[in-house]
């Protein structure tokens, strides 16, 4: 009889942790804000929904990395190439905010602006620079050079933007924000102190610290009106009903935290950055869309399991147009990665999927899908952080027909040929994420929207 008490107790006791953990879950306000990443290692074609959507949108933000980033789109046979504006900036209605995660090279900016304009893109009241987000200096950029130079054959591989020294100035809590130039003494001062850092750990850098201080002095005017509190100013928007959309830039496999280290870059361009790039919280995020290439690229050094090092490779980096938006590098190739989508959906919690560039396999009679990662003759079954184990383990594929036919003119999931909807179903099933968008060309309106 006391067991059957017991027992009774437990689950009233159980029912109500339940009802209660349900009644603390504060239920996500609606609009949310909706968030565009990178899942592989970069170059998947974010930039090109991020274009798309933004019609959509009243705010569009970048949260993550610097001019590292390079995002392409094109419309109407017009070619555009962002690295620090976000790709929001071709629709009219929408603002862009450069949040506080990001790191900006203010020349690059200035270049990318000068374009706009000369394009008669106008972005005036448009663009807001975060006061949090901190500066890219040109010495940055050259200790990034000089660091991989000195790395010799363990190189990163990186775009020599400065990325990686100027975050380092962040997290040493030297480095300088834009806030920092509204008070232009002070921001002398600090520039002074953080050039003798710089100089004293690289003694054979060559810095002129009066040109940098007169060419800040000189553009002080121009920067000054695009600098705000981004953080009151996207909770503001979201609290009035508008509607905020995120630009990831590079991705998961590149994140500080979870992607291979030490070849990866030095922000976390996966889903925390959202909140600790932009200030917004966890349960105001709605979709979290993750972009995947329809196979697999890698820029730079670092493992790659599914690596084509043969006339495939070469292929599909012909066909693809395989080359840095940034640096001109030709982009390593090979075939779709599963484990790693699997890991990437695990991190972000992806609610859909972009496929694109599924016009590029048009040609091929057969596509590979690496679906296990095999080491010492066992499945592995996690993302391994041994860059040791990453490189050393096998890759087992299965093998997809191909459609040997354009599918560039095909609008609906239907009008696809059945291997091309055999694919994106495979991919789906192997990965539990439903499939949203379909690229098929790299034009505004080659894309699928399944809706
Ligand atoms: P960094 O410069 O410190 O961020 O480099 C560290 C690693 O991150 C990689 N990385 C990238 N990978 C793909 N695409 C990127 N953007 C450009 C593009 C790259 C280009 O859109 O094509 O033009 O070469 C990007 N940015 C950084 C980098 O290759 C290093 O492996
Ligand atoms: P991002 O950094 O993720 O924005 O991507 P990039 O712009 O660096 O690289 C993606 C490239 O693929 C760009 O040149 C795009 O124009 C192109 N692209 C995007 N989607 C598609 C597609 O569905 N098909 C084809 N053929 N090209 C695409
Ligand atoms: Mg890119």
């Amino acid at each position: 009889v006391d067991k059957k008490k017991e027992e009774e107790v437990n689950q009233l006791l159980n029912k109500i942790r339940r009802v209660e953990s349900q009644s603390r879950r504060v239920p996500a306000p609606s609009p949310s804000v909706d968030v565009v990443l990178g899942s592989q290692w970069g170059d998947e074609g974010k930039g090109k929904l991020v274009d798309i959507l933004s019609a959509e949108y009243d705010v569009v933000a970048r949260v993550a990395g610097g001019s590292n980033a390079g995002h392409t789109i094109y419309v109407d046979g017009r070619k555009y190439k962002f690295h620090l504006v976000p790709s929001g900036i071709l629709n009219p209605k929408a603002v862009c905010v450069i949040g506080n995660g990001v790191v900006v090279h203010v020349p690059q900016l200035i270049t990318e602006l000068q374009e706009l304009e000369a394009q008669a893109i106008d972005f005036r009241g448009r663009l807001l620079i975060s006061d949090r987000a901190h500066i890219v200096f040109d010495f940055h950029q050259m200790v990034d050079g000089y660091n991989e130079d000195s790395l010799g054959r363990n190189k990163i591989g990186t775009t020599k933007k400065g990325i990686g020294p100027a975050y380092a100035s962040k997290i040493n809590r030297v480095g300088l924000r834009f806030g920092d130039l509204r008070d232009w003494d002070d921001f002398e001062t600090r520039f002074r102190a953080l050039v003798s850092s710089i100089e004293a750990r690289y003694p054979r850098l060559k810095i002129d610290v009066e040109e940098q201080l007169a060419y800040y002095r000189d553009i002080r005017p121009i920067l000054l009106p695009l600098i705000r509190d981004t953080i009151e100013f996207t909770n503001a928007a979201f609290d009035s009903g508008k509607k905020v959309l995120v630009e990831g830039a590079n991705a998961t496999m590149l994140d500080i935290d979870f992607g291979t280290y030490p070849y990866v870059t030095s922000s976390n361009p996966s889903i925390g950055s959202v909140c600790t790039g932009l200030g917004i919280a966890p349960n105001k995020l709605g979709e979290i869309i993750g972009t995947v290439k329809s196979y697999c690229t890698r820029v730079g050094e670092g493992p790659f399991p599914t690596e084509l090092l043969d006339a495939q490779g070469d292929e599909l980096r012909n066909l693809g147009a395989e080359f840095g938006t940034t640096t001109g590098r030709p982009r390593r190739c090979g075939w779709l990665d599963i484990p790693q989508l699997r890991y990437s959906c695990l991190v972000n919690g992806f609610t859909s999927l972009n496929l694109t560039k599924l016009d590029v396999l048009d040609g091929l009679k057969e596509i590979q899908i690496g679906v296990r990662y095999l080491y010492a003759g066992k499945e592995v079954e996690s993302m391994p952080s041994s860059l040791r184990v990453l490189s050393e383990l096998e890759v087992e594929y299965e093998s997809i027909p191909g459609w040997e036919q354009s599918l560039a003119k095909c609008r609906t999931f239907e009008e696809l040929p059945p291997q091309a909807r055999a694919y994106v179903k495979r991919i789906e099933e192997l990965v539990g994420v439903p499939v949203r968008w379909i690229g098929v060309g790299p034009g505004r309106l080659d894309v699928i929207d399944r809706g």
